[in-house]
């Protein structure tokens, strides 16, 4: 009887142990695919709400914008800028219309990179793409369209009296930064230039860090604007924001090598085929691997001071380099 008695409570134990395991595990370990779901769907629903509805003699134009970016993506910019509001307390209603922005002038990027004049490519986010589906001068026109939508969204949140103006200044200044001449088009513009030639490593960071990373440490950066992040968190935000970018575009690298064309939805093989600089190319691939870790990790230290509420940005700089798509 002792014995039993013993034993009972021997498994008793062993389940209260396994339990507490449990539920260390749980809290431990954040759930980032249901996390980036939820976020993806309000994204969608914030975009869709935003774009103007195909109506009168621009009608093509504005269905040519919806075409491109309702076709899906990642949404990795408007998350970001989610989660560093929330990062630093702010909420996702202020920080949503940014988010579309910045989802905006991205999807323009992909457009005018596809076009004839630049990569040349029939296939973006599984479909054909925009100058494919609508032609040259639409696809043109789309890009343009959403570009400055963008700005208008921004603009029309302090001339709504729904953003401090002095916010809205500090959170337009810094987009348009970077998608611009010394951002984004500045990066591209050396990237085209530089096509076919022998390049360096410091040139091949210049073009990284200009036509992907500048608006992938923007989205950061404007989340914690938006979130009223104190200037430390504001600095750990960019320095998080400056190394996920790079470490995103030397997997993209990678995955251009490796991936699988049907899961990414476009060409895989084409940075070879156009004799592009990239990682890989100057550094092989393992080295191009252990860089995109160290980034990881130098995005994952700049967080080390935010709590708790910084644990989806740390689960999406982990996820950036496991990803396949
Ligand atoms: C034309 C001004 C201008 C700029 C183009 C972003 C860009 C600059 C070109 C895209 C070329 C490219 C494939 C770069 C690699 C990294 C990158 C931006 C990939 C696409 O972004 P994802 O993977 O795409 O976030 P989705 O479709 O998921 O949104």
């Amino acid at each position: 009887m002792t014995l039993q008695i013993g034993e009972a409570n021997f498994q008793y134990q062993l389940l209260l142990q396994n339990q507490i395991k449990l539920q260390g595990l749980f809290l431990a370990g954040f759930d980032l695919k249901s996390y980036l779901k939820k976020k993806r769907m309000d994204v969608d629903k914030a975009l869709d709400a935003l774009l103007p509805n195909p109506d009168g003699l621009h009608a093509t134009l504005l269905e040519a914008m919806r075409y491109s970016v309702m076709a899906g993506g990642k949404r990795l910019r408007p998350v970001l800028v989610l989660a560093a509001a929330e990062a630093v307390g702010g909420s996702q209603s202020e920080a949503m219309p940014a988010a579309c922005a910045l989802e905006f002038i991205h999807t323009y990027s992909l457009i005018h990179d596809d076009l004839p004049a630049m990569d040349d490519d029939d296939l973006r986010r599984g479909r054909p793409t925009c100058h494919i589906a609508f032609g040259e001068a639409m696809a043109i026109l789309a890009g343009d369209g959403l570009l400055t939508f963008a700005f208008e969204v921004l603009a029309g949140m302090a001339a709504q009296g729904k953003m401090e103006p002095s916010k809205s200044a500090q959170v337009i200044s810094t987009l348009a930064k970077a998608a611009g001449i010394n951002g984004m088009v500045g990066g591209q513009a050396a990237d085209v230039l530089m096509e076919n030639m022998e390049i360096n490593a410091e040139q091949l960071s210049f073009i990284h860090e200009h036509k992907t990373g500048a608006l992938i440490k923007a989205s950061v950066e404007i989340g914690g604007i938006i979130g009223g992040a104190s200037r430390e968190g504001l600095d750990a935000l960019s320095r998080y924001g400056a190394a996920l970018g790079l470490a995103f575009q030397i997997v993209d690298d990678l995955l251009d090598i490796e991936g699988d064309e049907e899961v990414l939805g476009k060409p895989v093989g084409s940075d070879i085929e156009k004799r592009k600089a990239t990682y890989p190319a100057l550094f092989g691939m393992e080295e191009s691997r252990e860089k995109a870790r160290s980034y990881v990790d130098a995005a994952l230290s700049a967080l080390h001071f935010l709590d708790s509420k910084a644990e989806p940005l740390r689960a999406i700089a982990r996820y950036v380099i496991e990803r396949n798509r």
